[in-house]
């Protein structure tokens, strides 16, 4: 392992701290999602965890989504791979058993909304510096159906369609008034406000809640689920035309230009 993320669990209150450290900007790369996962799968299969609180250690940057140098020049094969890794990312975080907190402390784009949005509730650092957001019409590529539907469970059908087609980065304040966040904190108190909100979250009996989270989540899920093979030959589809190759081309040089 490359320790792109680490974990510190808490045996007396059951509560892992899940931290993500790959610098610059915790792009969810093919070995940052397969790190992730096995990382939650364990947490899972410890008794002892009942919730996890994901943050990450870098000073402004929460993730900025998946890291588009895999999607560039590459193979077929490699394309199918990674995207096979962002489903299970998703699926296992979705669908995960544990109470799940996302501490928002920077940034926020596109699979990194995505990750947080599949928590069961977001605390976000109030900097109007940081923006959350699925972008991804901005660098002229299209949010798949299963980030819509996740995106669509938490603000509603109206908001989703403006957000997406815009791909809209809201400011915390934007984002606590359309529920895309569910509470604000100073960037300091982020993961004691997270902590706060899973002790009430765990004072609830576990089967009780997992039952019901599950209920709520499953149809989503099972979406996916049964679609999966035809989502991942649509992603490759889409991302080998040589007109996305030039607009993600594009997007890391005027990342990089912006720097100059
Ligand atoms: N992937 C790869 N590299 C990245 C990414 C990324 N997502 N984001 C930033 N980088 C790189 C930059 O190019 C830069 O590289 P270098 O140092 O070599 O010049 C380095 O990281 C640092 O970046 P910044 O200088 O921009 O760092 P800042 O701290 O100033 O800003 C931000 C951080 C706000 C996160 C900023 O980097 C940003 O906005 N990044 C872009 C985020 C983004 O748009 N992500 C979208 C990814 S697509 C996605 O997640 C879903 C795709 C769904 C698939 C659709 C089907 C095709």
């Amino acid at each position: 392992f490359t320790n792109k993320i680490s974990v510190e669990m808490d045996g007396t209150t059951g509560v892992a701290v899940l931290t993500m450290k790959s610098p610059p900007v915790n792009s969810l790369s093919l070995d940052f999602l397969t790190e992730f996962t096995i990382s939650l799968e364990k947490l899972e299969m410890d008794k002892a965890c009942r919730g996890v609180i994901l943050t990450s250690a870098l000073p402004r940057v929460f993730s900025a989504g998946l890291d588009i140098t895999e999607m560039c020049g590459k193979s077929a094969e490699h394309y199918a791979a990674f995207w096979r890794a962002v489903q299970e990312f998703w699926l296992k975080l979705y669908t995960s058993n544990m109470v799940t907190v996302a501490a928002i402390n920077g940034s926020c784009p596109a699979g990194g909304c995505l990750m947080a949005l599949v928590c069961d509730y977001r605390v976000m650092a109030d900097d109007p510096k940081f923006s959350i957001g699925l972008n991804e019409t901005k660098l002229g590529i299209v949010a798949p159906f299963w980030f819509k539907d996740t995106m669509t469970n938490t603000i509603g059908n109206r908001e989703t369609e403006k957000a997406l087609q815009l791909g809209y980065m809201y400011s915390p304040a934007d984002a606590l008034k359309v529920g895309l966040v569910d509470q604000l904190a100073s960037a300091d108190k982020v993961e004691t406000v997270a902590s706060t909100v899973m002790s009430e979250w765990l004072a609830i009996p576990d089967h009780a809640r997992h039952l019901t989270k599950s209920m709520m989540r499953k149809p989503t899920r099972d979406r996916l689920v049964t679609h999966r093979d035809a989502d991942i030959t649509s992603f490759v589809n889409f991302v080998t035309k040589d007109s996305i190759q030039k607009s993600l081309q594009m997007y890391l040089e005027s990342l990089k230009q912006r720097k100059r």
